[in-house]
């Protein structure tokens, strides 16, 4: 925590004077397959404020479908235009603006688009990077990889091992009902020593808990969502029969859901991504109250562009986030980004923080025009 920080939330919104939408689609280098669907482009919403000179991006981490989750970009850009903006009033403090998004319920994809442009805006207008705004120093980011569901362990070893001679922190591998056990078992077998664990997306029930403990020969450092996707206490049933820590996922959308987890034993780690809780400042709450009951989180991802993936990697300078996430470099996903610079793996698998004002990536404009499939102007 950086000394005498002036919270962003203190600070007094002005005018913007031009708000914009644009709706990107940026192919994927491969699909990538949870064990729900399969997405072949990147669909995402993005948001433009500008003000004084200055503009800040947010980007929505909704899919164009409901199979993560039930928002989506169209939801998202609804509720943004014909609810959240209106919250903004020249005067009121960020943190007002922010309290009174609560009287919409749910959302907080669209929630934390309109934080995460209005952040990003803030710290440009005062010269500082998103992290120190804040109020943490930089520091370098454990790297880590989702590999999503493959057609063989054949394929699956292969992306393993690619993803270890890069020098990945840790490896997580997506599981579903047939492609569990004895895939999870190949990649042990072959590489014994790594970090290791699964993300099943909640492909299964309490009534799976015998065959889930299969997994406890591993040595997985977490299961990631086994169960449904909004579900808590019946994790909380499943925890106690594993010797693996679960780590919730889906079903933490607020620093409520994350105390009711904790409170009810439902796992042992919790998977923030920063959109699906609302927000960086409903995070950086989430990450406190888990550190001060020993939990450890790590930052999620959504496959973001460059933009989403930078505010990913200035929240994991906020204390507790103490577990490689799902930080992977831009060209296992996008051949062409958005976004520079792009996310490469530094010496020793580490990332670095984006340097300059705000998120530090700047969205170049031909890219952008080239990926755009809507645009719609809000004021
Ligand atoms: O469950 O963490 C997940 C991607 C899309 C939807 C859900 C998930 C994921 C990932 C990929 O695991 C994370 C990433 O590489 O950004
Ligand atoms: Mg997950």
């Amino acid at each position: 925590m950086i000394k005498n920080f002036h919270s962003p939330e203190d600070e007094v919104l002005g005018t913007l004077d031009r708000i914009d939408f644009v709706v990107v689609s940026v192919p994927f280098v491969e699909p990538f397959g949870t064990s729900v669907a399969s997405w072949a482009v990147k669909e995402a919403l993005l948001l433009r404020l500008e003000q004084d000179g200055f503009v800040g991006w947010g980007e929505c981490v909704a899919d164009p479908d409901p199979y993560y989750d039930g928002e989506t970009t169209t939801t998202a850009r609804h509720l943004i235009r014909d609810f959240l903006l209106k919250e903004l009033e020249p005067g009121r403090t960020l943190g007002e603006a922010l309290g009174r998004f609560r009287k919409v319920r749910g959302n907080p994809m669209a929630k934390a688009t309109v934080e995460n442009a209005l952040l990003d805006l803030m710290a440009r207008r005062r010269g500082i990077p998103l992290h120190e705004l804040l109020g943490y120093e930089a520091r370098p980011v454990p790297s880590g990889i989702s590999i999503g569901i493959q057609e063989s362990t054949g394929a699956l070893l292969a992306k393993v091992e690619e993803a270890v001679d890069q020098g990945y922190h840790r490896v997580k591998m997506k599981i579903m009902r047939g492609k569990d056990v004895a895939w999870v078992a190949a990649v042990r077998e072959r590489f014994p020593d790594i970090a290791l664990m699964a993300d099943a997306n909640g492909d299964y029930t309490l009534e799976d808990a015998g065959h889930l403990k299969g997994l406890d020969a591993f040595g997985l450092t977490m299961i990631e969502q086994p169960l449904g996707y909004h579900d808590i206490y019946q994790h909380s049933l499943l925890q106690p029969q594993l010797k693996t820590a679960l780590c919730l996922d889906e079903s933490i959308h607020s620093l409520d859901d994350a105390a009711a987890a904790l409170g009810l034993g439902a796992c042992r780690v919790i998977n923030i991504k920063q959109g699906r809780v609302g927000g960086l400042l409903e995070s950086i709450r989430i990450a406190r109250h888990c550190q001060e009951r020993g939990v450890p989180v790590w930052s999620g991802g959504m496959d973001e562009t460059g933009l989403g993936r930078a505010v990913n990697i200035h929240l994991q300078t906020v204390d507790n986030f103490s577990i490689p996430g799902d930080t992977s470099e831009t060209r296992r996903y996008f051949r062409e980004d958005i976004a520079d610079p792009p996310v490469v793996l530094g010496p020793g698998g580490f990332i670095a923080i984006p340097p300059g004002p705000g998120t530090g990536v700047t969205l170049d404009p031909g890219r952008l025009e080239r990926y755009t499939l809507h645009r719609e102007r809000v004021r």
